[in-house]
């Protein structure tokens, strides 16, 4: 009993004083007298961790007791940004802790600052990921990560001055306080080789899969902590790590240095993340990564089924195990090559316990974001996986002519393998015929997926198809970014909406109450002189917070249509110049470009050589200012969202899957200016019409638009400020160096325009207009944002949770009972 007991450390500020106190010199080995502020940031994340651990194996005591099941999230990314606050308030300890730390002479904000982001993802789909792991544990649910623990996270971005330059996100410089290393948590990776057929005279055929190249996968753990419960989950991130095979390697030949390289090489498998988000990669690391993070997962899932008992057969009952899109689709040949090759099952046994496991979220139709396989590189690197995805797609196939006779175009559309364009692997083919469930995230995208890229396998397993709606979680995007309105709300209508979103609707009565729109108002404007002080430190430029300041922050593509917000800024300025009388704005822009993105990266040199000639314009003064606020991130996110008055979710209708920004921004009061694009749709039904000013095509008028042969050269022939505005930019009057850039994208609206920029503009700056009326009236705007805030509860990841916990995962809440 004394071994197995666990410690149970004090949460008081006397107790993590003397915690942090000690971690100076136990953990980071400094005198506390000479302790910097970095030491102290150290000391306090290793007295939290401690603390967190403790829980963690509570937790996972209480789970094995309770015979739970368990979901397991597969994703390539996760987008979490810093960690020791969100630690610390999950937890419980924040007011303490900042406590002991002012008894120790430090300041809690300045060590929270001090910390990198960890950007281990690109944007929505990482994010998600994120909230949704969070969610889990504040709700109870035995749900776990996993993923990679990339060397490299998104990359730092900077101007030059006005074009993109991208550097390495080194976060892991320092070594990384949150992390608990598993060195005995180790599994082989197999890659290349070749695959040995075992006939057997009776019985199923046998297959190894021999002499290819091996690499380990390592453990790292991360304790997910849940906020006002006791349970703390985990997030397993694997990093490659050579085998002893590579020192062995060339050592007879005494090629010492080769032996070296090559196992260093063996290692670059989780060193960056690929910073694509749109344009799927089809490069050979990129499927070693993907392969490489599903079957150690997959590895550990069954050996952690089976030693706490349970028999294969039991694992769509103990097991869930959710894709989070296409990149660890793999997996389901993974687990089928586990099952049959390593466990010995037959593989219709087999095949029926994967698909009662899987489920598949996706997050695009846009084709060029979908992943396909080139059939031979897949047999080169995963020659075992080529042949199971040979023998699923012929079972499949199989069910399809029984079920459709002589519909050679049907079986052609629906197989996994795509022979138009030089033989690929569709691994979103792969992933619905190999899951019980497939999700799209928004009601518009689950019914645009069954419309049109499912439509074929809707036709087959309706009730395979559902929808989620994304969802964000309060603790980050309320709790920790807005603590003005935080505390306005607890005194207005008490604390319950931090564990029940909706419980926010309580406030709809106030929404016309006079003291409540003064409070609302002012926490508003002190949100923008907080961001207003960042960016003048990043940027140099000065805010006026009296303002409406409006945002667009997002990944940079032609999609979501930056250009249609910068021609708006174009249009604007030209008119203040001609003597006109314009309602001012501040429009700050955020976001990454691909690094191989050159349209996108266009985009982002444009604005910024704009913003340049707007914000010296003595004319302009205060009436028009734009900034690119560099480098988003998830903390920078966190400053800015609080502080907008409108929020820019402008997608070309049917591209937006669903957005989660548009979700964040409409929580924290921003007024919506929208396409009914994604969960906008959503957005405008929960807060009503009155309260979002939705414009241009919907997504049929879209398809409907582009049937007609689009003609933007006509549009601009009748639209005269559209027309000066496109002129200026194309006649070089924002750049002095290269006026030929700007010809081209003069070229581009005029000519090409794929995602209805011109066509949608009369819109767009008529319900700009409208918001600008609307903000002229202190009053209604502050009632109208009141009403927002009011009734976003519907967009709680905690119901996203819920929802994928009752209709895919099949999976209860198991409250972590208080140890004292
Ligand atoms: C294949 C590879 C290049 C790739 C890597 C990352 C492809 C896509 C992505 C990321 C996609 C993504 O972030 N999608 C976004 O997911 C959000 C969460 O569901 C949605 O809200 C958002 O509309 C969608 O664009």
């Amino acid at each position: 009993p004394e071994v197995t007991h666990l410690p149970n450390l004090p949460n008081d500020v006397e107790g993590l004083r003397q915690s942090i106190r000690d971690a100076v010199v136990r953990v980071v080995g400094e005198d506390p007298r000479q302790a910097t502020e970095r030491d102290w940031m150290e000391a306090l994340a290793f007295a939290i961790r401690e603390r967190m651990v403790e829980r963690r194996l509570l937790t996972r005591r209480q789970f094995a007791d309770e015979d739970v099941k368990r979901v397991y999230y597969l994703s390539m990314e996760y987008l979490i940004g810093r960690m020791l606050e969100a630690n610390l308030r999950n937890m419980g300890i924040l007011e303490p802790a900042r406590q002991a730390m002012a008894d120790l002479g430090v300041n809690l904000d300045t060590i929270l600052d001090l910390e990198d982001d960890a950007a281990l993802g690109n944007g929505g789909l990482g994010r998600l990921a994120a909230c949704i792991l969070e969610s889990l544990a504040t709700q109870g649910y035995p749900g776990y990560g996993y993923g990679i623990r990339y060397e490299f996270g998104m990359f730092r971005q900077e101007f030059e001055p006005y074009h993109q330059v991208e550097h390495p996100d080194n976060w892991l410089r320092y070594g990384n306080p949150w992390e608990f290393p598993r060195s005995d948590r180790k599994y082989p990776i197999h890659f290349y080789g070749h695959v040995v057929e075992h006939h057997h005279p009776r019985g199923e055929t046998r297959y190894t899969w021999e002499n290819g190249e091996e690499v380990l996968a390592m453990a790292y753990d991360y304790p997910t902590a849940g906020y006002g419960r006791r349970n703390v989950n985990n997030l397993r991130l694997w990093a490659a790590k050579a085998t002893r095979d590579f020192d062995l390697r060339y050592f007879n030949e005494g090629d010492y240095i080769r032996a070296v390289a090559d196992k260093a090489e063996s290692e670059t498998i989780s060193m960056v993340l690929y910073p694509n988000d749109a344009t799927a990669i089809g490069k050979e690391l990129r499927l070693k990564q993907e392969y490489f993070f599903v079957s150690a997962s997959l590895q550990d899932i069954l050996d952690r089924h089976l030693a706490l008992g349970y028999n294969l057969d039991a694992l769509p009952d103990k097991v869930a195990i959710q894709l989070n899109d296409t990149h660890p689709a793999i997996a389901v040949a993974e687990l089928m090559r586990l099952l049959v090759d390593c466990h010995e099952l037959s593989w219709d046994r087999a095949w029926d316990l994967a698909r009662r496991t899987f489920a598949y979220t996706n997050h695009t139709l846009m084709p060029e974001a979908l992943e396909t396989w080139p059939v031979e590189l897949m047999e080169r690197v995963l020659p075992r996986h080529m042949g199971i995805i040979y023998q699923i797609n012929h079972d499949f196939l199989e069910q399809v002519r029984h079920r459709y006779p002589g519909d050679n175009d049907r079986l052609a559309r629906l197989s996994i393998i795509d022979e138009q364009n030089g033989r690929r692997v569709r691994m979103a083919h792969l992933a619905v015929v190999g899951s019980h469930r497939v999700n799209g995230v928004a009601a518009l995208h689950t019914q645009l997926l069954q419309e049109t890229l499912f439509e074929d396998f809707y036709n087959l397993w309706p009730e395979r198809f559902v929808n989620v709606t994304n969802g964000v979680t309060p603790r980050l995007w309320m709790i920790q970014a807005n603590p003005a309105l935080t505390e306005l709300l607890g005194q207005r209508i008490g604390n319950d909406w931090q564990y029940d979103l909706d419980r926010l609707r309580a406030l709809e009565p106030y929404a016309h109450d006079a003291d409540l729109q003064k409070a609302f108002l002012d926490v508003k404007r002190a949100n923008k002189v907080r961001l207003a002080n960042l960016v003048r430190e990043r940027t140099g430029v000065e805010l006026n917070p009296d303002v409406m300041f409006d945002v667009q922050i997002k990944r940079i593509h032609e999609y979501k249509r930056q250009l249609l917000k910068l021609l708006h800024v174009v249009d604007l300025y030209r008119r203040i110049r001609a003597g006109e009388d314009v309602a001012p704005r501040v429009v700050l822009f955020g976001g990454k470009a691909a690094p191989g993105y050159a349209r996108a990266k266009g985009i982002i040199q444009v604005i910024n050589e704009v913003a340049d000639i707007v914000n010296h314009d003595p004319a302009v003064g205060d009436r028009l200012k734009c900034v690119f606020f560099p480098n988003y991130e998830v903390s920078s996110a966190s400053i800015i969202i609080p502080a907008a008055d409108v929020s820019e979710q402008i997608s070309t209708a049917g591209f937006e899957a669903s957005g989660t920004g548009n979700m964040k921004l409409a929580l924290n009061g921003a007024l919506t200016i929208g396409t009914l694009d994604g969960a906008n749709i959503e957005i405008r039904d929960a807060v009503g019409e009155e309260s979002i000013f939705i414009f241009g095509m919907t997504a049929d008028e879209v398809v409907e638009h582009r049937r007609n042969g689009p003609n933007p050269e006509a549009i601009l022939a009748q639209q005269p400020n559209l027309a000066a505005a496109v002129e200026m930019i194309e006649s070089g009057f924002f750049t002095c160096d290269d006026p030929g850039t700007h010809g081209d994208l003069g070229r581009y609206l005029r000519h090409e325009d794929p995602f209805f920029v011109i066509a949608d503009y009369a819109a767009y700056t008529e319900a700009c207009e409208r918001a600008d009326t609307l903000y002229a009236d202190r009053t209604a705007w502050a009632e109208a944002a009141i009403l927002n805030v009011a009734r976003m509860g519907y967009f709680s990841i905690d119901r996203t949770v819920r929802d994928y916990a009752n209709q895919i995962w099949d999976i209860i809440p198991e409250p972590v009972a208080p140890s004292r």
